[in-house]
């Protein structure tokens, strides 16, 4: 078994993506906590891990892997007969799988605007983070992630469940459930999103999920004095 060390932050819905994958597939790893908060991604000593200065990085027998997507189907193709399968067995659902999954990750995740493309679209703007452009931003922010929900809800009330596809988790699971932490961080209501609701109640009833969960990381704010 390779060494495997997870370079992430508790609120990076991509490192809770391979929190998920590497639990689904029963892979022991060792986590260590990089703060956004503090900007830490910028630091030299993570640079020299991940030039590009951002998380998660999965460094495997000392040599960095980087982009969540990449990593969880190498894990497939290295791991196959490790705990779950992160794919489906047919081609046609594989395909909608890692549709799904690609779905959160240039459609959704990147459009939440983490700091680095905040900073310069306001500075582009020649403005300061205190003018109007800022609300502007976070009112268009909620409003795009509202119309992604409702449609990734309409394509997921097409599958069988009660996962994103069928009875089994994938690595659309892996990337939607975090998507969804992440909006309600940002304080969205997805009561209206019947599917997806269910599809979050019942991937938390899974151990790889539960122990994945923002809140459950030795990082979260809650459990930085215990
Ligand atoms: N597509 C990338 C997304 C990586 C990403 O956006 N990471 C965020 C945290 S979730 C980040 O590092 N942000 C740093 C910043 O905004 O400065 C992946 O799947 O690994």
């Amino acid at each position: 078994m390779p060494s495997l060390e997870l370079y992430g932050c508790w609120r990076s819905s991509a490192s809770q993506r391979l929190q998920i994958g590497l639990r689904l597939k029963k892979l022991p790893f060792s986590y260590t906590p990089v703060s956004l908060d503090r900007g830490e991604q910028h630091r030299d000593w993570y640079r020299a891990i991940n030039p590009r200065a951002e998380l998660p990085t999965l460094v495997v027998d000392g040599e960095p892997w980087v982009q969540t997507l990449a990593i969880l189907e190498t894990l497939e193709e290295t791991f196959p007969e490790q705990g779950h399968s992160l794919l489906p067995t047919t081609h046609r659902e594989r395909r909608i799988c890692r549709a799904i999954a690609e779905q959160i990750n240039s459609s959704m995740q990147p459009l939440l605007l983490p700091a680095r493309l905040r900073k310069p679209i306001i500075e582009a703007g020649g403005q300061t983070a205190a003018t109007p452009l800022e609300p502007a931003l976070q009112a268009g922010i909620r409003q795009h992630q509202l119309h992604a929900l409702n449609d990734l809800n309409t394509w997921l009330a097409s599958f069988s469940g009660p996962f994103c596809l069928d009875s089994s988790p994938t690595m659309a699971d892996a990337c939607v459930v975090p998507q969804l932490d992440a909006v309600m961080r940002l304080g969205l209501d997805l009561s209206p999103f019947e599917r997806l609701v269910a599809l979050h109640r019942h991937c938390q009833s899974l151990e790889a999920f539960a122990m994945a969960a923002p809140d459950q990381q030795p990082d979260a704010p809650n459990r930085s004095s215990v």
